[in-house]
């Protein structure tokens, strides 16, 4: 039985690969960091078929310990800071968890020296201003927020693994992807969230930031397989994960209004420059003929 180490699980990616590795007969372990209250909302159901292990990406022996305790075969880190709005208000802890904590994990690996496949959970945040479209594996980087920054930092950290030790290291750059289990602060669940109250009287508006703003939305499931997938290759490469379809904010809002009747989503919906960010990514739609 192959036996499996995920970081983040308590978040949407790591509940969705536990549930898709128990199926496929793993022994799963997954890594959470202490808090004083528990958030188990996402793996409430695996709480008797995984076993939990507490360790941080900004601590490096927890990280040795974490992988002694498990003794894996695969690793996906899926952990990091992960809001892009929230990296400008701390871009040191985001530097430090979704950067330098990828570094450490691949030296933890390293340092128990077992032969370990490992997962990088790139993002299309790195392709930021689009120097090309639609984004490949060789479109240049252009990141535009600290969260972007500290994923090129990873990514390149997991190539330079791969390269200086022979590490089977992949980095999946996988667009925006969502699911019922995405943090309720990003913009699909703050609107189904929002719908949800307008629809039962609770609220009657929803303040956004920026509508024009397209992404490249799949769903979370079908991603985590893809990082599956790449682990079980003869090699070990990158490979950009997308739907190559874009949407507009704008486009969303329309098809979930009128997904609960109300065609007319204007009248609910408000701005507020406390949503806006001081750098935006506009566009973003990837090319995954690699992967397919
Ligand atoms: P998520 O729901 O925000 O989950 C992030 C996880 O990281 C949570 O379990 C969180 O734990 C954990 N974490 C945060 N700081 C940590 C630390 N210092 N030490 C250990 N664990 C820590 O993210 P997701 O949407 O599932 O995404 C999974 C990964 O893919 C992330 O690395 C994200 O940046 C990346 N990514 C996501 C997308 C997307 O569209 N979803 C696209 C590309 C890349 P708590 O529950 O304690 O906060
Ligand atoms: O924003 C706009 C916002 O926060 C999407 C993360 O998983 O995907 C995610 O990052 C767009 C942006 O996701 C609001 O300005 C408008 O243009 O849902 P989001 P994200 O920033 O694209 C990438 C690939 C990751 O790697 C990240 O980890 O929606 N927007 N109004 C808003 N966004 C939010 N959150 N809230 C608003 O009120």
């Amino acid at each position: 039985m192959k036996r499996v180490l995920i970081t983040g699980i308590t978040g949407m990616d790591g509940s969705h690969l536990a549930d898709l590795l128990l199926e496929k007969g793993y022994e799963v372990y997954g890594m959470e960091r202490r808090s004083s209250s528990k958030n188990r909302t996402n793996t409430e159901h695996l709480k008797d078929k995984i076993t939990f292990l507490t360790a941080d990406l900004t601590d490096q022996g927890s990280l040795l310990r974490a992988l002694k305790d498990s003794n894996p075969d695969e690793v996906y880190n899926l952990a990091s800071q992960s809001f892009v709005y929230a990296s400008w208000e701390m871009p040191e802890q985001t530097g430090d968890v979704t950067g330098l904590g990828v570094m450490r994990m691949l030296e933890a690996i390293r340092e128990y020296g077992k032969p370990i496949k490992f997962y990088q959970a790139s993002s299309s945040e790195m392709f930021g201003k689009v120097q090309e479209t639609p984004q490949t594996e060789d479109t240049p980087f252009y990141p535009r927020s600290p969260y972007g920054i500290a994923k090129v930092y990873g990514h390149w950290i997991t190539k330079n693994y791969r390269e200086s030790y022979g590490m089977f290291a992949c980095s999946g750059i996988l667009f925006n992807h969502e699911s019922e289990r995405r943090g309720i602060e990003f913009v699909t669940r703050k609107i189904s969230d929002g719908i949800a109250q307008i629809s039962t009287g609770l609220s009657n508006k929803i303040i956004l930031g920026n509508l024009d703003a397209k992404r490249d939305w799949g769903y979370s499931p079908d991603y985590v397989e893809a990082m599956w997938l790449m682990l079980q290759q003869d090699t070990s490469d990158d490979y950009v994960i997308s739907t190559g379809e874009t949407h507009s904010i704008r486009e969303f809002l329309d098809v979930a209004f009128n997904y609960v009747g109300l065609p007319n989503w204007e009248q609910f919906v408000g701005q507020d420059e406390r949503y806006m960010r001081p750098a935006e990514v506009d566009y973003l739609c990837g090319d995954s003929t690699k992967a397919r």
